[in-house]
């Protein structure tokens, strides 16, 4: 038999991660610039390789025709972006791409539906896909949207490795960009996810309008998940026309630099990822990000609907930062 022994007298049981107001986050985010990223790349430093940057690539698996109203997303359903509806792919067409990307260096593959959720069948169809994917030895990701009971466990049987689910923002936001779900239905599936043992990729949007307190509070409940997320990618708008938020005024990049800091100070260990948005940005500006404590992007000359750095672009920007590729599992 064995015996859970109580930490001897003089002797501290490991800290409980520390909880967050959204004042704290504030604070953070309100630090003198150099001050800000000084504290970022301390903690980086602890806990990570600074050299070192994950790659994930992407493939949308059931484009467009959304029944959701996402104000920032080019596939609902609900705007008129030209983004045309398409069935769920044949899993080799999944296969060949997860393959592609593995062989181009990613380590992990994320498949992505623009559904609310996923029906049964269409469970057991993406299932299929994350066991094939699975057995390339890649790590496999997906983000299908709202999960039932019982629908993560069979995703983890597949062989499932990451969920991904945003927040996207903060609660009291949220009501302004989406009308068709609430933030508590967030929050359950994250609980799912979280209870079937699949790691748990969860981030947000900046650049919809918000304020900085929004930013925070994003942050703040990102942070305050317990345990936190593993990944947490952090997009800033790709404004779509037809979109509800196409001519949003652009965040100053200074404050989404700031937003990855804070970030990667209230979440140590996750990988903090540099995620939509980046074909948008000067390479200066990615370098700062990685400066921040960003340890991972997106791979891959697409997104779901949009477009990313071309590969070529991106070997070459790491390069010349002395960056390399992580090793898959780190
Ligand atoms: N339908 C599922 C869901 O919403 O969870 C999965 C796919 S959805 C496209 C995944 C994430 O992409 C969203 O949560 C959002 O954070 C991000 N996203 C969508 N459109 C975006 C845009 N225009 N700019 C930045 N991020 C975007
Ligand atoms: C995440 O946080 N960002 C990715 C991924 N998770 C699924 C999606 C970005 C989508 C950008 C718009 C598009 O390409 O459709
Ligand atoms: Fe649908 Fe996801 Fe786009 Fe919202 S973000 S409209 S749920 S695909």
């Amino acid at each position: 038999m064995t015996t859970q022994l109580a930490p001897a007298a003089g002797q501290v049981a490991a800290p409980r991660p520390q909880r967050w107001s959204v004042e704290q986050v504030e604070a953070l985010f309100a630090l003198p610039f150099n001050d800000l990223l000084y504290q970022a790349q301390q903690i980086h430093r602890t806990h990570f390789d600074p050299n070192s940057v994950q790659l994930s690539s992407l493939l949308s698996v059931k484009t467009g025709g959304c029944s959701e109203d996402c104000g920032y997303c080019p596939q609902s359903a609900h705007h008129d972006t030209g983004v045309e509806a398409e069935d769920l792919l044949p899993v080799a067409e999944v296969v060949a791409a997860a393959r592609a990307a593995k062989a181009n260096g990613a380590t992990r593959f994320c498949m992505g539906a623009a559904w609310r959720g996923p029906r049964q069948q269409e469970l057991e169809q993406v299932a299929e896909m994350v066991k094939a994917v699975h057995a390339l030895g890649i790590e496999t990701c997906a983000t299908l949207g709202m999960l039932k009971d019982g629908q993560a466990e069979q995703l983890k049987a597949a062989g499932l490795d990451y969920y991904n689910h945003n927040l996207d923002t903060s609660p009291e936001f949220y009501g302004e960009i989406i009308s068709t779900r609430v933030y508590q239905d967030r929050l359950d599936t994250l609980e799912r996810v979280r209870h079937a043992g699949i790691h748990v990729c969860c981030g947000g949007i900046v650049g919809m309008g918000e304020s900085r307190r929004d930013r925070a509070a994003l942050i703040a409940q990102l942070a305050n998940l317990d345990p936190c997320p593993e990944s947490v990618p952090i997009n800033n708008l790709v404004q779509v026309p037809g979109t509800p938020l196409d001519g949003t005024a652009s965040l100053d990049p200074l404050e989404f630099v700031r937003t990855i800091a804070v970030a990667r100070i209230t979440m140590p260990r996750a990988r903090v990822r540099l995620s939509a948005g980046r074909r948008e940005m000067p390479e200066a500006l990615q370098a700062l990000c990685f400066l921040a404590g960003a340890n991972s992007i997106f791979y891959g000359d697409k997104l779901l609907t949009t477009g990313n750095p071309e590969v070529e672009q991106d070997k070459a920007l790491l390069a010349r930062l002395g960056m390399s590729p992580a090793e898959p599992g780190a």
